[in-house]
């Protein structure tokens, strides 16, 4: 029985195969890529049963994605499988600096989902709702999902919500004002300082709590500085893990699932965040969305350590 619920679209993901610009490479390399699939990926990989909840279309790629996150073990049976329209794809090319990313998902089967998703939507046992602010920027049908997720009685649930600020995806400037009143909504709200500096203006993160409406818990991460956990009113931060940084998108995710995990296990403060950044260190090694943790034993090692070998 799954604990999580990640409702978000995923895509195919094409990550060049050989060096040079995109208009050149010829030899694409396709994954999955999608901010709440990458999180229920990890959230299984950390020992907490997820389900994945979207559409794809009845195509090949819908089909590989279903194949490729079962094959994780996440649970694919709430996906639907929409015979009208197609799976979204996009492209990503990037290194340690960043990466570029180009989609294809303009009127996709994942932006046709609505608040009658939750009709079917059975969250007897589950302790978890993952959302991102990608989603509503999809339709107006998935931001109305989206509100009405974070507005459903919780019956002891935590619902989270990682901003995921993608530009791109709100052309008409109502990012910021859309962001603010759903991140208020959530029990758990995962940002980056510098999104948040990006739509609201600050990365601070009693100001960020205080402009969200002081949500309970509100996480600001920055990068290889570390992130502060602010909750009931009590100011919690962690250092990072150095690492030599491949690529970075993912990683978002990864720190998500690591925190939400270990929140789920009930750990301490400085152990929740430290846990994301673990999750988040094992993906920043690779160019894919989704890494293997970091081996059981250096986790736990880490987990305990002092401060200083954290630095
Ligand atoms: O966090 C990573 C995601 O941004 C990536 O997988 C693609 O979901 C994605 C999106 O919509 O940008």
């Amino acid at each position: 029985v799954a604990q999580a619920v990640c409702v978000g679209e995923s895509m195919a993901l094409f990550v060049p195969a050989e060096p040079g610009p995109a208009r050149q490479v010829r030899t694409w390399r396709r994954t999955v890529g999608g901010a709440e699939s990458n999180v229920a990926c990890h959230l299984v990989a950390l020992g907490v049963p997820s389900r994945w909840v979207s559409a794809v279309g009845a195509d090949p790629l819908g089909a590989a994605l279903l194949d490729e996150l079962a094959g994780a073990g996440v649970d694919v049976g709430a996906v639907r499988v929409d015979p009208e329209r197609q799976t979204g794809l996009y492209l990503k090319e990037g290194d340690a600096a960043g990466s570029t990313v180009r989609y294809y998902r303009t009127g996709s089967a994942a932006s046709a989902m609505g608040p009658d998703l939750l009709a079917g939507l059975d969250l007897t046992g589950v302790r978890l709702v993952h959302l991102s602010g990608i989603t509503p920027a999809l339709s107006r049908s998935c931001h109305d999902l989206v509100t009405a997720l974070l507005r459903a009685p919780r019956d002891g649930r935590i619902v989270s919500f990682d901003v995921n600020w993608r530009p791109k995806l709100w052309p008409d400037g109502d990012g910021p004002r859309v962001l603010a009143e759903l991140a208020g909504l959530a029990d758990v709200v995962l940002v980056g300082a510098d999104e948040a500096e990006a739509l609201w203006g600050t990365g601070d993160p009693a100001a960020l709590a205080e402009r969200l409406g002081n949500p309970p818990a509100v996480v600001v991460k920055r990068a290889e500085h570390g992130a502060t956990l602010l909750e009931n009113g009590t100011s919690t931060s962690a250092a990072a893990l150095a690492v030599d940084v491949v690529e970075p998108v993912g990683a978002g995710d990864a720190f998500a699932a690591g925190f939400l995990a270990a929140t789920l296990r009930g750990d301490d403060p400085r152990t929740r965040l430290r846990s994301g950044h673990l999750q988040a260190a094992a993906t920043l090694l690779t160019h894919d969305d989704v890494a293997p943790p970091l081996p059981a034993d250096v986790v736990t090692r880490l987990l305990r350590a002092d401060d200083a070998d954290w630095a």
